[in-house]
Order: structure tokens, then sequence, then C-alpha cells
């Protein structure tokens, strides 16, 4: 299954972005830490030129403690700043602290001066990384609206807490993925909408590239046996649960959009799909 998905709406917010960047000092990039590697938008690299950025890994609940710690080195080495986050925790002052930090030297160059001048960050990402989860859990109100969809965020809003200002903006993709597993790792952890997807086509690939790296996690959460075949995973995930469809066949449908759907909420464990290249 090729995906492609650069709907209007986002060729839009890309616009709207690069017509605020002057009004921001920084960047807080929103990463789904589960697939950090995907979520890094070439379209973005044009933005971070010139700002200061604060990548977020977020989504720590749903990844092991050291699989995160391994991206973390490696974005040290790059000198890339960098805070971990779950942003339902209802806690993210961590972000708020972390982007004092890194404009340390404007603050404190104004407040030499007696001028109290606040931070404005844009907040980016891929669709469905967090971004107003985020920015809710730091101003401490329900302000952004969230879903667990991608593509809720459509216009630009502008939420203050602190002394910092946060733009908050719909998530993007760029207009051609060059390599269709980062696509799949998108469409796995929700970025891309389900209805340009073959569910099906993407739970018989979800299950080929996992038990790979995880190659007791289905028989874990399903009780079957392990296989080295994703069709028959697939099937016997279906048996286990009794998603049959009229003849007795598995209800493929009902099957994939549940695995994927399990995928997402962290139920089939804390599965990283990316590791930096040295891991
Ligand atoms: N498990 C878990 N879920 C999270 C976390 N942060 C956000 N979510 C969920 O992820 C989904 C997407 O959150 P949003 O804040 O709407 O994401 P967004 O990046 O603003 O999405 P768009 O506006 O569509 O680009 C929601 O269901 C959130 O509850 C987290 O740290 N852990
Ligand atoms: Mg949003």
């Amino acid at each position: 299954m090729i995906i492609q998905w650069f709907p209007g709406h986002m060729t839009k917010a890309i616009r709207m972005m690069e017509d605020n960047l002057r009004l921001v000092d920084a960047l807080i990039y929103v990463i789904d830490a589960r697939a950090v590697s995907s979520c890094i938008n070439p379209v973005f690299e044009k933005m971070l030129a010139g700002k200061r950025a604060l990548y977020v890994f977020n989504k720590c609940d749903l990844v092991e403690p050291s699989d995160v710690s391994h991206w973390c080195e490696a974005f040290k080495r790059e000198g890339k700043s960098y805070v971990k986050a779950v942003g339902t925790s209802g806690d993210c002052s961590q972000i708020v602290s972390g982007l004092k930090q890194l404009m340390a030297d404007k603050i404190d160059k104004y407040a030499q001066k007696g001028a109290k001048i606040g931070v404005r960050a844009m907040v980016v990402g891929v669709p469905n990384s967090g971004k107003s989860t985020i920015i809710n859990s730091m101003i401490k109100k329900s302000k952004a609206v969230t879903g667990d969809r991608p593509g809720v965020t459509r216009g630009k809003q502008w939420l203050s807490v602190d002394g910092v200002d946060f733009l908050d903006t719909p998530g993007t993709l760029w207009s051609k993925f060059e390599d269709q597993k980062v696509a799949h790792h998108l469409a796995y952890i929700g970025s891309i909408k389900d209805d340009v997807l073959d569910e099906s086509e993407l739970a018989f690939d979800f299950i080929d590239e996992v038990k790979e790296l995880y190659p007791d996690c289905f028989k874990l959460r399903y009780g079957i046996k392990e296989s080295k075949y994703a069709l028959e995973i697939f099937n016997a995930i279906a048996a286990a649960r009794g998603y049959k469809a009229k003849g007795g066949d598995p209800d493929y449908d009902r099957t994939a959009r549940m695995i994927i759907d399990e995928f997402r909420k962290g139920k089939l464990g804390k599965l990283s799909l990316e590791a930096p290249p040295q891991f």
C-alpha cells in the first residue's frame, strides 16, 4: 500500500506558520516518542533556520524509558535541546522551564533594562503528536481543542502562561513521502487520516514489522502462538477475539481496526518503532 496524505488545509497551515515565524523567538517541536525520526518534518527545516528549538519527546508513557534515553543521547550529541513529556499527565511545566532556559540570555538582557519581555513560541509537529494537549497542560486549562485523530487543530491560536505565549498550529506533513516506512509509521501512530488508508493492509504491515521488533507482543496480548507469518498472527488474533464475518472468515476490517487501535492506546505494550542509528 502506498500512503500519501497532504490535504489543502496543510498547505494553508504551512503558509500561516511561515507568516507568523517573525513573531516568535523559538519553536517547540513536538515529536511522538514511538516514531521519532518519522516525526521530523522536512518542511520545518526551513522554519528552524535562525530560530531556537526545543524538541519535546511526547507520549513517553507509551514507550520504555530506555528507548527515550537513547533518543535523548542522540539529540544531545547533535546539540539539540529537548525535554521528555506526557502531555496527558496534566503537568508539562518542564517544557516552560526548558523554553525559558533556552531563551535565558534574551530574557536576562531585557530584565537588565528593566523591561519584562515575554517569550513567544510556535508549537509545531506532525498531526496528532499532542501539540494542543501539551499546551493545555502548560497553561493548566483546556483551551485548545484536542482529539485522538489527525487534523483536529485547524486555525491558529495563541495561549499564554507565566510570560510565555504559545502559538498552537495545525499538524502538518509534507507533500510526498519518499520513504514509505516513514508513511507507515506515521499511519500507525495516527498522524494520517484513517479514511485514506486500507486498514487491513495497514494492520498486516504493522504485524509484519512489530513481530520482528517484539516477537512475543501478540502472544502476550492475545494469548496466541508466536508465528513468523503476519497473516497467521492476524487470523489467530481474529479467532482469539471471536471476530468472524459471515461464512466463518475472520472479520478483517474489525480485527485490523482493533489491532491498530490497541497499539495507539498502548495496549500492546510499550512499543517503540524506531531507534537512533547506533542502536
Ligand atoms: N498516551 C498519551 N496520549 C497523548 C499524549 N499527549 C497527547 N495524547 C493524545 O493524543 C491525541 C492527540 O492530541 P492532540 O493534542 O489533539 O494532538 P495535536 O498534535 O494537537 O493534533 P492536531 O491538532 O490534529 O495536529 C489525543 O487523543 C491526546 O489525548 C501523551 O503524552 N500520552
Ligand atoms: Mg492540535
